[in-house]
């Protein structure tokens, strides 16, 4: 029997990977997104196959977790073996700015999903996308026995997101798992996150198309994995015989600095000469440091990542190097075909 997954935030960094990984393993992807008055399914697009084709295997489905009755619509359509709650207002710094919507989505919007999976009486796993910024001022390491302190509306909304996956397992013997995640990065990933900021503007540097990039807190210390073999852990999590909540991490620790260092001099660069301060992208509140703890995943999931934090600074660099070349994205050749969502409605 082909296994059908439902995926939200299919259109985000971890989306895209998770979509690939699950259509490589023969399932047929099911995707939320939304409707905007641009294309935005870019990370998606070199998966496209004509819905129309028997072959096809990735359908997508407009929605928004704001629209609980949508959620219950589109589980009774889909009716999925396991869900991927992705989708969130996911940066950090916006969340200050914007925290009633980052409640709404990235929280309430997870009790939402898992209420349209109660209701509608579909016996399914589920993801749910928790993250290392939970912890928040919680001296590392960190691991799944860690308290929560978060330090953000973003991180707060993640800890009400957790505890409502938690309590949907316990009260109603779901099969709901959360991941905390620690920072991963690709060269899919968001440019307005500090990873793909710094290797986006060493390649423009390079390249003679700008001259400096600036930047807020050096100084925080962050564990940067590669964002491909954390979807394998999320997958992993939902194989599982028992559900159970786990951490994925390197367990390294780098420094902003640190990896403003490394992306400059793969590219040979003097980062001193080109990067500059702004104060606007500071935090009203900061977490300072971040390293996890994976062993849980490791011992039970098997999961151990192999890129570390110089690699993964290295295959940024060098992605945004190629892309500056074809003046695109870094993974595929803007392609719209008709009966791709957006096209013909
Ligand atoms: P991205 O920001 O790249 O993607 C977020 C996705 O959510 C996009 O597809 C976006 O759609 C969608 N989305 C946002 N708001 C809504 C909404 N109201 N309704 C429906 N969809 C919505 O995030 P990542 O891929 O990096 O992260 C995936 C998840 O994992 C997020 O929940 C994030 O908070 C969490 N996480 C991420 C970590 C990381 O280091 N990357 C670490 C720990 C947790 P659109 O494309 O239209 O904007
Ligand atoms: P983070 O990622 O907040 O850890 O959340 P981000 O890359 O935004 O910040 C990491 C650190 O870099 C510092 N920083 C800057 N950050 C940004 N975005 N822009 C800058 O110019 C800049 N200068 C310094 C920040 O202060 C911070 O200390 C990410 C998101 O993917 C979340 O969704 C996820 O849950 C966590 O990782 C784990």
């Amino acid at each position: 029997m082909t296994k059908r997954a439902l995926i939200t935030g299919i259109t985000g960094q971890d989306g895209s990977y998770l979509a690939e990984l699950l259509l490589d393993k023969g399932y047929e992807v099911h995707g939320l997104i939304r409707r905007a008055s641009t294309f935005n399914t870019s990370r998606i697009d070199h998966l496209y196959v004509d819905p129309h084709d028997p072959e096809a295997k990735l359908f997508l489905h407009y929605g928004d977790l704001s629209d609980g009755a949508r959620m219950v619509t589109l589980m009774n359509e889909v009716r999925p073996d396991e869900v991927y709650n992705l989708a969130a207002q996911s940066h950090v710094r916006v969340s200050f700015d914007e925290p009633e919507h980052t409640g709404d989505t990235t929280g309430i919007g997870a009790m939402r999903l898992l209420e349209a999976v109660r209701l509608s009486g579909v016996d399914c796993r589920y993801y749910q996308a928790s993250s290392s910024e939970m912890f928040g001022a919680t001296p590392p390491p960190q691991n799944e026995d860690t308290p929560f302190y978060p330090r953000s509306p973003y991180g707060a909304a993640k800890v009400y997101a957790y505890w409502v996956t938690k309590n949907y397992r316990e009260g109603y013997g779901m099969f709901a798992v959360n991941g905390i995640l620690f920072n991963h990065e690709s060269p899919r990933r968001g440019e307005t996150f500090v990873t793909r900021k710094i290797t986006r503007a060493v390649a423009r540097i390079q390249a003679g198309l700008d001259d400096y990039v600036y930047l807020g807190n050096l100084d925080s210390i962050r564990d940067w994995g590669y964002a491909p073999e954390y979807v394998e852990g999320m997958w992993r999590m939902l194989q599982a015989d028992e559900p159970d909540d786990f951490v994925l991490a390197t367990g390294g620790n780098f420094t902003v600095r640190d990896f403003v260092v490394a992306s400059f001099e793969h590219a040979g660069l003097d980062w001193e000469k080109h990067v500059r301060f702004d104060e606007r992208y500071l935090r009203p509140t900061e977490v300072d440091a971040l390293i996890g703890d994976a062993s849980r995943a490791k011992e039970k999931l098997d999961w151990v990542p192999q890129v570390d934090t110089a690699e993964l600074a290295r295959i940024m660099v060098e992605a945004d190097i190629e892309a500056i070349k074809h003046e695109g994205n870094p993974w595929i050749d803007q392609v719209r075909l008709p009966g791709w969502p957006g096209a013909d409605q």
